[in-house]
């Protein structure tokens, strides 16, 4: 037998459950600030989805899916880009989104139902959400193709969950990324739940990451509730395939502390006692217990930044609740440049339903 392929699969974390530094850090870690801008994202990211899930218990929001206890994953990616990048979301990465320039208002009346929500007046190409899981990895190799064929210095981030690397789409992705080493990095959240799915269930393989293997291309795991080692592996990824030598799958492990969405009850499918535990290593006391650790953070800015946060959360708030309501016909308005005849009496019977409403009334 001759042996005609070996492949390893690395695991890279900085920062233990405990805040400690397990080797040394990385070159931008040597900034306080820059750090600190990091803890920030994540606070003011988790005081978001707080509120976005208040709002929806009390009836003033749709369906939310929270990002708490895997901020770090997004906040530590969307760090690691430069604004000319493109980033492509699922629907868990807000914080991610926040950092590229979305606003939380424009993201709470995406979670309203307001189509407004999708065309967000910040990073004019960054796709909107996308809730079809993993559709949109062909979309982040189209996007790639696009930058390699203009020669455009950009690299294109594709952020999806452990669910989404079942699917045909994120093979076909990868593979044709490999391919033509496309200038797109693809991070899993892998938050171990699809649903009501655990990681287990989902695939045979050891790591989500070995799954680039396949396509030809490197997979490296990251502690992804560790922002400095997600921020250090996404931006190697992305700075290696803005250099032209292609693209890299990223699995990020953390943990889904909160229900699916607003629209799920996960006690009834998983143990108190694994959330418990997992809540020791989530990512906002990790880095905080590490800033504290290294005198770079104090009890009262401490204080100042959760009042910052809030306030901040509760002006958004008040702007989406303040911001009138689209029509219902305007629903039809962003799918198609010419809607199907079917779209089209739809559309004129929902208007006919709006004039009634406004006669009768
Ligand atoms: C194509 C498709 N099938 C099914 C669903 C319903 N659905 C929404 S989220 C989800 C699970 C996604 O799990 P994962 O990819 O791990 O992402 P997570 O929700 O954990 O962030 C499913 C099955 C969907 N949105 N799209
Ligand atoms: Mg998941």
């Amino acid at each position: 037998m001759t042996q005609v392929a070996a492949f390893t699969i690395e695991h890279i974390r900085f920062v233990d459950p405990e805040g400690q530094a397990t080797q040394p850090l990385p070159a931008f870690a040597d900034q306080p600030d820059v750090l600190i801008a990091l803890y920030r994202a994540m606070v003011l990211t988790r005081t978001f989805d707080a509120k976005a899930v208040s709002l929806q218990r009390t009836g003033r929001l749709g369906t939310f899916a929270s990002s708490l206890g895997q901020e770090a994953v997004a906040v530590g990616v969307a760090a690691a880009m430069r604004p000319q990048d493109l980033l492509l979301p699922s629907f868990r990465e807000q914080g991610a989104q926040f950092l590229r320039g979305v606003t939380m208002t424009e993201l709470l009346l995406y979670w309203g139902g307001d189509e407004r929500g999708s065309d967000f007046a910040g990073p004019r190409e960054d796709f909107p959400i996308c809730v079809p899981v993993g559709t949109h990895l062909p979309h982040a190799a189209g996007v790639a193709l696009a930058f390699l064929l203009r020669g455009e210095p950009r690299v294109a981030v594709c952020m999806f969950g452990d669910g989404a690397t079942s699917r045909g789409d994120a093979y076909e992705a990868m593979n044709f990324a490999a391919l033509y080493r496309l200038p797109v990095v693809f991070v899993v959240n892998n938050n171990q739940w699809a649903i009501s799915v655990p990681r287990a269930r989902q695939t045979a393989a050891e790591t989500l990451a070995q799954k680039a293997i396949a396509a030809g291309m490197p997979g490296r795991q990251v502690d992804g509730n560790d922002v400095i080692a997600v921020r250090h592996a996404a931006g190697e990824a992305i700075e290696r395939a803005r250099g032209g030598e292609g693209p890299t799958l990223i699995e990020a492990l953390t943990y889904r502390l909160s229900d699916h969405t607003t629209a799920d009850d996960a006690s009834r499918y998983r143990d108190d006692a694994e959330v418990s535990a997992r809540w020791k290593e989530e990512p906002v006391a990790r880095l905080r217990a590490f800033l504290v650790a290294a005198g770079q953070w104090t009890k009262a800015e401490e204080e100042a930044l959760i009042a910052d946060s809030a306030a901040a959360v509760e002006a958004a708030a008040q702007e989406y609740l303040a911001t009138p309501a689209m029509p219902a016909a305007a629903m039809f308005d962003h799918l198609y440049a010419e809607l199907p005849a079917a779209l089209a009496a739809q559309r004129r019977e929902v208007e006919g339903a709006a004039v009634a409403e406004a006669e009768a009334s």
